[in-house]
């Protein structure tokens, strides 16, 4: 009893310092404060005046009290915060969570108060005992990144690198690639360091090909996005980089030749960070967007501080801002700068993150560009090879209270079954991340105020961050990489660490998650300086597992085990369409649950996920109906499909292969004992 009260004043103290209550503050605080006191308080700021957003909290906490009287109380006190239309989800759980409530009550509470069983449902089922466990020493991933620093704190040291899955040698097991950086010209630390290649040998192990495939090319690489740009049905690489960046044509023998010259992208000297394959234009062609953050040279470099005795590294505001760029794919391997002809040219942002989405419905894809201490801009598609802006109006610029934020990663997708695809944008340390609900009317509402995954993130500063169902009940859980850019900002601010734990918040539908890092393993939750993050499947058993990348420290790789869901993975073929049939909408149907995915390019920070969609289907074993829309305008429809396999779809052709799941190697080390029991 002690133990929850002293929980459940810290939750308080929690909420209360949120709104400036300092006098509840003070009693919340105190860990001698009787149940009363704490009680008191409670009742106190539910009935203050600080508006319907903060009494949300409020209610919570009333719940939360409850829980610590009889069931029937904690019943009543829960159905109170529900007739009063506040806080529901949050009371309700507190109701469920007291372990002494019966199913029967939560049930007649659900249905009482007229609620969507489905979250309900969803919250009641126990979570699984999935954990993301470490693989990286037995999968061989021997990288640690060479960020260059070496005391001066340039800017660009702290802000990569990414990663990407690529299957680059279509034997349907995804292989890795990580973007290194280098030592900074006349000061040597590291030597040579390149981005890694690394083959994926079906075991659970990789091996590094990086210097066979051609891809030991120094630079100081910061992202990647991967894409058959000249549709011969090899997935080729960008990189991304400080200085040139660099476009790796896949000669579908193992070996990549640097193409950048000849195709036309040779030239700017930019700070180029996240990149996306988009075929804006839909003639077949993947384009390419490319994100620029600010404009910094070593002659330029400025001088910030936290301690006014100390160099730190500075914030984007010291610098000018950077246009991104987009590439048209004219054919024949050649890009022309369609930057200002498509009306994207804008010098004023500081890019990091690109989503590829189509937040209209209109099946032509937009571009979410994340932009650091600038507004972000939400780029409509014309249909005409031209973009408007939309970010201020649509909501999607600032926060709710009108700031811009430090805009980092980004992602998109539809997590409510509304219809529309949501935005989630990372942030700064002591702001939330964005979670941009879209209202189907052109407008987007930041619900992060509103839910754990704002409370949970208020701290941490988040870079690479996408929506993956990583429990395969159908529902798109969120993953945030974590990592502050200062090493010494814990002896200035008392609350903010330079490693973090990352965040996984699972899904419970109805717009509502919770946050589950805890359970996912010590090795996967400990803190670290986290930058890219990636999910594919990579070893051919339906679940996602989890690439992370880490500032001047390793590539993390975690492999998904424990889960009981069945899901059904689906590779697209394009023949009319870009052959990756990126800008594809997927639509799965099983039972009355309907869920859709558009397969894209770019998300998440300086990285890239695998071009293969997974829908996780719960405990149905078979989709209904399966419906593909291909940016052609083709659409293909299959029903009765299997589950617990990859079924590749050929435009116009539909189902042209599969693979059924397979259990090829076991990396967890407690069946290795069990075996050895047996
Ligand atoms: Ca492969
Ligand atoms: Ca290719
Ligand atoms: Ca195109
Ligand atoms: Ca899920």
């Amino acid at each position: 009893m002690m133990r929850t009260f002293v929980i459940l004043s810290e939750r308080i103290s929690r909420f209360v310092s949120g709104h400036g209550f300092s006098r509840a503050k003070r009693i919340a605080k105190r860990k001698s404060a009787s149940a009363a006191e704490v009680a008191a308080v409670a009742e106190e700021l539910a009935s203050g005046s600080s508006g319907a957003r903060a009494r949300n909290n409020e209610e919570a906490v009333i719940a939360a009290l409850k829980r610590c009287a009889t069931p029937k109380q904690s019943f009543s006190a829960a159905c109170g915060a529900v007739g009063r239309g506040t806080a529901i989800t949050a009371s309700l759980k507190a109701c469920f969570d007291t372990k002494r409530a019966s199913p029967a009550v939560r049930l007649v509470a659900a249905m009482t108060y007229g609620l969507s069983l489905v979250p309900l449902v969803a919250a009641f089922l126990p979570a699984q005992q999935i954990q993301l466990h470490d693989i990286t020493a037995q999968a061989g991933i021997h990288f640690i990144h060479n960020n260059g620093a070496f005391g001066k704190k340039y800017l660009p040291e702290t802000m990569g690198p990414g990663c990407a899955f690529i299957d680059y040698d279509n034997d349907g097991w995804p292989d890795i690639l990580l973007v290194n950086g280098e030592d900074w010209p006349g000061h040597p630390k590291s030597g040579a360091t390149t981005p890694k290649l690394y083959h994926n040998n079906h075991d659970g192990t990789f091996t590094d090909v990086t210097r066979k495939a051609g891809l030991a090319v120094p630079m100081f690489g910061l992202g990647v996005a991967v894409g058959d740009y000249d549709n011969d049905g090899y997935d080729d690489i960008f990189i991304s980089a400080l200085g040139q960046s660099h476009l790796f044509h896949n000669n579908g023998n193992g070996t990549f030749t640097d193409v950048t010259k000849s195709a036309g992208l040779w030239g700017p000297n930019e700070f180029s960070t996240s990149a996306a394959w988009v075929d804006y234009d839909r003639d077949g062609k993947l384009d390419l967007v490319v994100a620029n953050y600010v404009q910094w040279s070593i002659p330029g470099d400025l001088y910030c501080t936290l301690d006014g005795a100390h160099k730190s590294y500075c914030t984007p505001e010291s610098y000018k801002g950077a246009s991104a760029r987009l590439w048209h794919n004219l054919g024949d391997g050649k890009f022309e700068d369609a930057t200002q002809k498509a009306k994207i040219y804008d010098p004023t942002s500081k890019g990091l993150g690109v989503a590829i989405l189509d937040f209209n419905g209109d099946g032509w894809p937009d571009i979410l560009l994340a932009n650091d201490t600038q507004p972000n801009k939400l780029y409509l598609n014309r249909r005409d090879g031209t973009f408007e802006e939309k970010g201020i109006s649509a909501g999607i610029a600032f926060s709710e209270d009108g700031v811009a934020r430090a805009g980092m990663g980004v992602d998109a997708a539809d997590y409510d079954r509304s219809g529309h695809t949501s935005i989630i944008i990372t942030n700064f340390a002591n702001q939330m991340l964005s979670l941009y609900h879209n209202e189907g009317n052109g407008l987007f509402v930041d619900e992060a105020p509103h839910s754990e995954v704002g409370r949970a993130t208020l701290v941490t500063l988040g870079f690479g961050c996408f929506f993956f169902d990583y429990d395969n009940d159908g529902w798109p859980d969120i993953f945030v990489a974590d990592g502050h850019i200062e090493d010494e900002i814990e002896r200035v601010q008392k609350r903010v660490t330079y490693a973090e734990p990352p965040h996984v918040f699972r899904n419970l539908g109805g717009g509502k998650f919770q946050e589950v890092t805890g359970s996912l393993g010590a090795a996967f939750a400990s803190p670290k300086v986290a930058r890219g993050a990636a999910y594919a499947d990579i070893d051919n058993d339906g679940s996602l597992d989890v690439l992370l990348m880490t500032n001047g420290g390793p590539a993390y790789l975690f492999h998904n085990e424990g889960g009981g869901n069945h899901s059904l993975r689906i590779k697209l073929v394009g023949t009319k369409s870009n052959r990756d049939g990126i800008g594809a909408v997927v639509r799965v149907a099983s039972g009355k649950d309907g869920q859709w995915q558009m397969l894209h390019s770019g998300s998440s920070y300086l990285s890239q996920s695998e071009l293969v969609l997974t829908f996780g289907l719960g405990q149905a074993t078979t989709a209904d109906s399966i419906e593909v829309q291909w940016p052609s305008g083709q659409v293909d429809k299959l029903t009765n499909v299997s589950g617990s396999q990859t079924i590749t779809v050929q435009e116009g052709k539909g189902i042209v292969g599969n693979r059924a799941y397979s259990r090829s190697w076991s990396p967890p080390v407690q069946n290795t004992i069990n075996h050895r029991g047996h």
